[in-house]
């Protein structure tokens, strides 16, 4: 069985969810930041050495990386499900927005969100921030325009990805004009399984 390794308030909660959404057996095991420092704390790092959440342990893999840790789950219980055929005409878009939530869109929605934990702001980085938001969330937007799911017609793990920085940004106001974007993360946020991981928190 899988053992999910969750720190409060991260991006553990996209582990949680998948696991939810099939319906996959798992337990969990409670990492607190630091009240101070908001670090994970020593207990992550005896898992593992980048003491990042998530990680998991499965039988002999030990596995962080949000994304590399939802490919592993998919592949290993997920029974061909919340992802579209590589052979399918989405399949290249899931893959494009199952990267993007970490690869393009965790810079600048992470840097604001410590820059926003600051007593003074790093005004260098304001110009550079804030055109990648626009990029990308004008980029966000007119997917969902087109698009009910970020993978397509249907839900995948690509939404999880996605999901979760919504949720950050959106607490950081990101979203006021992008309105389908907001009305995505409303949806998405409504999912029993998606409120199920979200209560351990
Ligand atoms: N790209 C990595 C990011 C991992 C990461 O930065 N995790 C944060 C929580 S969301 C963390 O563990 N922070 C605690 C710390 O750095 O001490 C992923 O997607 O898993």
């Amino acid at each position: 069985m899988i053992t999910v390794h969750h720190l409060n308030q991260s991006r553990s909660t996209r582990v949680l969810w998948l696991l939810e959404e099939l319906q996959a057996p798992y337990e969990v095991v409670a990492h607190i930041r630091d009240a101070a420092t908001h670090l994970a704390p020593a207990s992550l790092k005896a898992i593992h050495p980048l003491a990042k959440a998530p990680v998991i342990v499965d039988g002999d893999i030990t596995l962080c990386e949000s994304g590399a840790v939802m490919e592993y789950i998919l592949n290993t219980y997920g029974d061909q499900r919340l992802r579209p055929q590589p052979d399918s005409k989405d399949y290249y878009a899931y893959l494009e927005w199952l990267h993007f939530a970490e690869g393009s869109l965790a810079l600048p929605v992470i840097t604001s969100m410590l820059m926003s934990m600051e007593e003074r702001g790093a005004k260098p980085l304001d110009g550079y921030i804030k055109k990648e938001l626009h990029l990308d969330f004008s980029y966000i937007e007119s997917r969902l325009t087109d698009a009910t799911y970020f993978g397509g017609d249907e839900f995948s793990a690509a939404d999880i990805m996605m999901t979760v920085m919504l949720g950050i940004a959106a607490s950081l106001s990101m979203l006021k004009h992008y309105p389908n974007t907001q009305a995505y993360l409303t949806r998405m946020q409504a999912r029993p399984a998606y409120l199920k991981a979200a209560a351990y928190s």
